[in-house]
C-alpha cells in the first residue's frame, strides 16, 4: 500500500496539526510500504541548521517510521523548498524531484507538489524561479537564523496579503498547463497537493485520452491522505 500526503503546515504554534501527524504515523502510515510526502510538510523551512524543537521531533519521528520498514519519500513545497539533504537524511527519507515519475502498482503517475501549475499566478511564479536560483538560496542560508526568521515572516504576511487579492481561479491549477505536462511526459494520472482543494478529476488529453489529476487536501482541520492498493485508491477526506 502506498501513502500520499501534503500542506500539513506543521508548524509550532499548530500543536493539534503535529498531533494528527502523530496518529497519522502511527495508524495508517505504519501500514504502508511507501510514503510519499508531496510538500508543504513545514508551513515554513529556514534551513537544516534550524534548532526549532519541532523539526527534531519530526525528524524523529519519520526516522522511527522508516526504521520499521516504510520507504519514506519527500518533494520539496514552496512553503519548505529550502529543505535540504541533510535534514532528509535525519529522518531517513530520499527526496525527489519536481515533478517526477513513479510506477504505483503498474500505472505511471506523475508527482508534483503543485505550484509549478499554478501559471496564472505571474507574480509567484516569478519568485518561484528567484528563490531557486542556487546562488540566491545560498545567500539566504549564509543569513543568520534569526535574519531568515524574520524574513520567512515578511514573506508569509505579504503571500496571504497577494492570496487574498487573487481570484480564486488564479490561485489554482491552469487547465492547460496540467494538460501539457501531462501529455509531455506521456502520462495518464498526476497527484499533486499545493491548493488545497482535494478532489478526483476526470480531464482529456489531445486524441480523447481519458486521465485523472488528483488533488490531496491539507491538514488544517483533519487529516488527509490518499491510498493506493491493487483492489484501488481512497481520497480522504471524501472530496464533496
Ligand atoms: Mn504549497
Amino acid at each position: 500500500m502506498d501513502l500520499f500526503i501534503a500542506d500539513l503546515h506543521l508548524a509550532e504554534d499548530r500543536p493539534d496539526i503535529s498531533a494528527r501527524f502523530e496518529a497519522f504515523l502511527h495508524d495508517q502510515a505504519a501500514e504502508a510500504r511507501r510514503l510519499f510526502i508531496l510538500g508543504d510538510l513545514f508551513e515554513a523551512w529556514l534551513g537544516d541548521d534550524d534548532d526549532a524543537a519541532l523539526a527534531a521531533w519530526v525528524a524523529d519521528s519519520l526516522r522511527t517510521l522508516a526504521d520499521k520498514g516504510v520507504e519514506l519519500f519527500f518533494m520539496r513545497g514552496n512553503r519548505d523548498f529550502l529543505l535540504g539533504g541533510d535534514y532528509a537524511a535525519r529522518c531517513h527519507m530520499r527526496l525527489l524531484p519536481d515533478p517526477c515519475v513513479i510506477t504505483l502498482e503498474t500505472h505511471p503517475t506523475l508527482l508534483m507538489h503543485g505550484d509549478l501549475l499554478c501559471t496564472d499566478d505571474l507574480a509567484y511564479q516569478a519568485f518561484r524561479r528567484q528563490s531557486r536560483d542556487p546562488v540566491w538560496q545560498a545567500n539566504f542560508l549564509s543569513q543568520p537564523l534569526a535574519a531568515r526568521r524574520a524574513f520567512a515572516q515578511r514573506a508569509r504576511e505579504a503571500s496571504k496579503s497577494h492570496q487574498s487579492q487573487l481570484a480564486s481561479h488564479i490561485t489554482d491549477v491552469n487547465a492547460d498547463t496540467v494538460r501539457r505536462t501531462l501529455q509531455q511526459f506521456g502520462i495518464t494520472r498526476l497527484i499533486h497537493g499545493h491548493t488545497h482543494r482535494p478532489a478526483r478529476h476526470r480531464i482529456t488529453l489531445d486524441d480523447a485520452v481519458p486521465a485523472e489529476r488528483i488533488v490531496l487536501g491539507d491538514w488544517y482541520t483533519q487529516q488527509s491522505s490518499l491510498t493506493i492498493r491493487a483492489e484501488g485508491l481512497s481520497l480522504l477526506p471524501t472530496p464533496t
